[in-house]
């Protein structure tokens, strides 16, 4: 066989090796949460963009920023797949040395350079340890990856090899038969791998509701909501930790976590959302913190004349501010504890603030120190042009029946939930004709006065054929949510969220 043709046919299989192997790790990633290769350096890449492109990225395509960045990264791992497969190809049609066995060590040869060269060099140390990944499964998951390319590039070199007959054998159409299914597969896993990477900056797991069932009322930990500029998130000791209280105050301090539990503990149900969540969108929760009041805090260490804002500064060099009026109020914590346990580390452990009122952005996490400055600070995500004050907009949310379904005539329960921050909800009605009129939702019991309001609402649907359902809320002080759609850029989505019915 020519050098030339192998090493083309080489390129070919080489790239289909890859894009199963791709498949393969992150199926193997999904299901075992160890990180494939990607997740490992799109981290690292991400932290040396330039920040004018990064933020031109997230704000040009906003949830689509991340899966576009990763699908990058996934076509480099292809190109890399098919020129090994080449250069493999036509070392093989030289030696003509047997290619199962070549491969196999080829495979070999890639992983040993990805887990002591590649990964230190993008920060994940050696085998990855050094990220938040550590363990055994990242290497053994991306070894099973690599494994796969090895086995199915010796067995698409077989395939090509110009000794087979013109018209392919049966074994040859069902060999190819596998291979495509599982690409197929593979692919299917890939796309639930992407659209899983959501929101600015983070990856956000929160499951589907489904079944005509409204949230739990306090979110269980691992359904919470989570929002965060980085890859890998920071993980704080907590025992070398410290806290600075420092800036326009009469005595600067440093605390450990002890001396920060030596201040009385207060427990609060408040609910979260992002600022970047859509209508309808899932970046909302409600945690019960417990922990310090700021104002506690800062009266301790003796706020001086002229202070505007509070500064936090996380370990993840993330930073924002809130007025100081705001970190005085009762109701701003510092948390140490969500649900009765104590913070987990995707939630800023050991230390974020709960900031009711304002969206999530300012709740900051991993908080390692609180300045108190004389002018209006402007955090990470301000100098990209989101909003400073960030105050909740009024927002509600049909739960069920699910956007798409069919539902049989005649009455039908409709549930969902409202939140205004802390204005409290009055109001959330229903319109089954377009916004023309509206029908008013029965408020379940409030569940606290900074958490989220459930609703529900029966009605009678006669007419088959398509509906679309509205809701809107109206706030604690009387004003109706925003009809407007906007985007959530600059300052939180506003608009009805609708759901789309076949009434059959
Ligand atoms: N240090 C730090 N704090 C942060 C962030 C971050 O990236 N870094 N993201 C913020 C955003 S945008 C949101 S919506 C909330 C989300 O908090 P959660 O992940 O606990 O729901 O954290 C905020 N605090
Ligand atoms: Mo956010």
């Amino acid at each position: 066989m020519g050098e030339q043709r192998s090493q083309r046919d080489g390129l070919l299989a080489g790239a289909l090796s890859a894009a199963l192997a791709l498949a393969v790790t992150l199926s193997l990633a999904l299901a075992t949460g160890a990180p494939s290769l990607p997740e490992l350096v799109s981290d690292r890449l991400l932290e040396l963009t330039p920040g004018p492109l990064f933020s031109l990225l997230i704000d040009r395509l906003q949830t689509a920023a991340k899966p576009l960045f990763y699908l990058g990264i996934l076509i480099t791992l292809l190109v890399i797949g098919a020129l090994a497969g080449g250069w493999f190809a036509r070392r093989a049609a030289t030696r003509g040395s047997s290619l199962l066995r070549g491969a196999l060590a080829l495979a070999l040869a890639l992983w040993l350079v990805e887990e002591v060269l590649v990964l230190p060099l993008f920060g994940a140390g050696v085998f990855g340890q050094a990220s938040r990944f550590s363990g055994l499964s990242g290497p053994l998951v991306r070894l099973a990856g690599l494994g796969t390319y090895g086995l199915v590039l010796a067995a698409l070199l077989a395939l090509f090899r110009p000794a087979g007959p013109l018209v392919p054998s049966r074994r040859t159409v069902l060999r190819w038969g596998v291979v495509g299914a599982l690409g197929l597969l593979g692919g299917g896993a890939l796309l639930r791998a992407l659209g899983g990477v959501s929101e600015i900056g983070a990856i956000s797991r929160v499951t589907r509701r489904g079944g005509n069932r409204l949230p739990d009322p306090i979110t269980p930990v691992g359904q919470f909501y989570t929002v965060s500029k980085n890859f890998i998130d920071p993980v704080v000791d907590r025992a070398s930790w410290k806290l600075e209280v420092s800036g326009l105050v009469r005595t600067p301090l440093t605390l450990r976590l002890d001396d920060l539990r030596q201040f009385p503990l207060h427990e609060q149900l408040t609910t979260l959302t992002c600022i970047s969540n859509e209508v309808g969108g899932d970046l909302i929760s409600n945690g019960q913190w417990r922990g310090v009041r700021l104002g506690e805090l800062l009266s301790r260490a003796g706020v001086e004349a002229g202070a505007v804002d509070v500064v936090f500064t996380c370990a993840d060099d993330y930073t924002d501010s809130i007025p100081l009026t705001k970190a005085m109020e009762p109701t701003t914590l510092l948390a140490l504890e969500m649900n009765g346990q104590p913070l987990t580390e995707k939630h800023g452990a050991p230390l974020r603030a709960v900031v009711p009122n304002i969206y999530g952005m300012k709740n900051a996490k991993w908080i390692r120190k609180i300045e108190v400055v004389g002018y209006d600070y402007q955090g990470f995500w301000q100098r990209q042009g989101w909003s400073d004050s960030a105050i909740i907009q009024t927002m509600s949310r049909i739960d069920y029946p699910l956007s798409g379904s069919t539902v049989a005539r005649g009455e039908v329960e409709f549930g969902g939930i409202a939140f205004a921050g802390a204005r409290g909800i009055r109001a959330v009605e229903l319109s089954f004709d377009e916004g023309k009129s509206w029908q008013p939702a029965t408020l379940l019991e409030e569940i606290a006065p900074l958490s989220w309001r459930f609703w529900t609402l029966r009605w009678r649907l006669d007419q088959s054929g398509p509906l679309q359902v509205l809701v809107r809320a109206t706030d604690g002080i009387g004003e109706l949510q925003s009809a407007q759609r906007t985007d959530p850029f600059p300052n939180g989505a506003t608009g009805y969220h609708r759901v789309f019915l076949a009434v059959a």
